[in-house]
Formats: structure tokens, sequence, C-alpha cells
């Protein structure tokens, strides 16, 4: 599967206003790419189907979540969680892409998890910071990302959990155990 064929699939399946946020991710994603020295085909392909499931409706999130066998812890947590894991799968399956790399960077775009490499680093970091976002703080994550990958994951996670909280919303353990982690590392120096 080359870039082009992708968009193509993409455009099909998204929202005219998701297909405009995945060129952005796609574009930050490919400049985080160069930056970091990361496997360019690999940023290019998991960018661009990242929200593959996005505009999916509940109820088909939720057949994907029991078709697949994915954890059915996923359903008592936000829905807006489920589309990252449904749409690895469902690329998975109907594209025949089997790249872990890529599976992994599209799987937990949106919670991240412990020991992330540097695909899904970059995903959840372009996701979090291609310019039409404007979350509060997100001009520092943009600064951050331009020298250490680590602490912009981190940083980005912190805002999300913090908001998360302040509006009494449920934390997705892979998020806090990703938080932790990096907490550590970046403390510890390494
Ligand atoms: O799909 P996008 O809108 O491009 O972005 P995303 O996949 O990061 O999105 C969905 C939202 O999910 C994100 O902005 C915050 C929210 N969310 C809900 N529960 C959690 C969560 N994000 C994390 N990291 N952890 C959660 O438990
Ligand atoms: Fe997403
Ligand atoms: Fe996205």
């Amino acid at each position: 599967m080359i870039g082009n064929e992708a968009k193509l699939i993409i455009k099909e399946k998204l929202t005219k206003n998701r297909y405009e946020h995945t060129i952005r991710v796609l574009t930050t994603a490919l400049e985080l790419g160069e930056r970091y020295r990361a496997p360019m085909e690999k940023i290019e392909l998991a960018a661009i189907f990242h929200d593959y499931s996005k505009n999916e409706s509940e109820d088909d999130l939720i057949y994907a979540i029991n078709e697949y066998h994915l954890p059915k812890k996923l359903l008592e947590y936000n829905k807006e969680l489920w589309h990252g894991p449904v749409g690895a799968m469902k690329i998975q399956d109907l594209y025949n892409i089997n790249d872990k790399e890529i599976i992994h960077a599209i799987y937990y775009h949106t919670t991240a998890r412990v020991n992330m490499g540097i695909v899904e680093q970059i995903i959840f970091v372009a996701d979090y910071i291609e310019p039409g976002r404007s979350f509060p703080g997100v001009d520092e994550v943009r600064e951050i990302a331009k020298s250490n990958l680590d602490k912009a994951v981190h940083k980005a996670l912190q805002n999300t959990i913090i908001f998360l909280m302040k509006r009494n919303e449920n934390i997705y353990p892979d998020s806090f155990h990703a938080y932790n982690e990096l907490t550590r590392r970046i403390r510890s120096g390494k």
C-alpha cells in the first residue's frame, strides 16, 4: 500500500473535516519523522489511517470490539477511545497491513501506552499538535516536540488527563501507565 492509495480510501470513509485533520496530522507527522529519523513510509500510512474508524457509529464500533475480540474493558470507558483499536484491526483485516509499528500507532493513538515506539510517539504527538488544534497548552507541546519526543508525549498526556479529570471523566489505565512511565524516565534523565 502506498500513501496515495491510502489517502483515497480515507477520503471516501471520513467526513470532510476529519479528512482535513488527517492531512494535517500527516504533514505534522512527516516533519517529526524527519526530525527524529523515523521510518517515513510507516509514519505516512499510520498517519493517514489513524482515524480510520472515527466516523463509524457507536453500534458499529461496539460490534467490531466484540468481533475482533478487543478488550471488553474499552466499553466501560469513553467511546472516544474505541476508534483507535477498531481502526487498527480493520486496517489489518481489510488492507492486509500487518506491520506492528503501523498497527500499534493506530491502536494507541488516543490513549498512549507504556513503551511506545517512535512511530507510535510521533503519531500521538502529531495528532495533538497538528495546526488545527487549539487546546490550552498546545503551543508548549509544539515547542517541546522540536527537541524531545518523550517530553512532548508526557506533556500532551498530562494536559489531556488534567482536562478529563476537571470534567469528572474517567481515565483509561493505559494513559496513566504511559504518563507514569514517562514521568519516571524524564526524572531519571534517560
Ligand atoms: O480522534 P481525534 O479527535 O483526532 O483525537 P483522539 O483520538 O486523541 O481523541 C479523542 C479524545 O479522547 C481526546 O481528545 C481525549 C479523549 N479521551 C477520553 N478519554 C481518554 C481520552 N484521552 C486519553 N488519552 N485517555 C483517556 O482515558
Ligand atoms: Fe483519533
Ligand atoms: Fe486524529
